[in-house]
């Protein structure tokens, strides 16, 4: 049913852009998540937020949240299918972000987040496993960890 949900709000983006691209300069006004976020972050940890641009922070993370729809961990409840932007200033390199908890046993597509690239200002355009088939991780997020770098299939960018 969530993943319906996620699907609708896809369908009313989609809806909008027939009517005419948002301008960019939109989002050039708009702070980054360089400028507002990554150089007050702090270190050793991962973020998500609900807005682009790193803004509307949902929480954050040393650790591994499995599950960002349980009530435990660092994102919990209605954390889950929300994030918009990630940022990671982890000391670990990579943060694995899963399409479904973790403890899901069937395909759970996946994004990484490297430490060098820092942040993805907005997941709308990046999707699981860099293909569009996978949907856009944009309000699709519900568990992440840490892993190496040879873990990772498809990086945010
Ligand atoms: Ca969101
Ligand atoms: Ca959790």
């Amino acid at each position: 049913m969530r993943k319906m949900s996620a699907a609708a709000v896809g369908a009313v983006f989609l809806g909008i852009s027939l009517l005419g691209p948002v301008p960019s300069a939109s989002a050039a006004e708009a702070a980054t998540c360089y400028d507002e976020f990554y150089e007050t972050a702090l270190a050793g940890y991962v973020y998500a937020y609900d807005g682009a641009n790193c803004v509307g922070q949902l929480g954050l993370a040393v650790g591994n949240d499995q599950n960002w729809g349980d009530s435990g961990g660092s994102f919990q409840g209605s954390d889950n299918n929300k994030a918009s932007s990630i940022l990671n200033k982890g000391n670990y390199s990579e943060v694995k972000f899963f399409q479904y908890p973790t403890t899901y046993t069937g395909y759970n597509p996946h994004i990484c987040l490297s430490r060098a690239e820092g942040y993805a200002s907005n997941l709308s355009d990046n999707y699981f496993m860099g293909e569009r088939a996978e949907g856009t991780a944009n309000n699709n997020i519900s568990g992440h960890i840490w892993v190496d770098r040879t873990a990772c299939v498809e990086f945010a960018t």
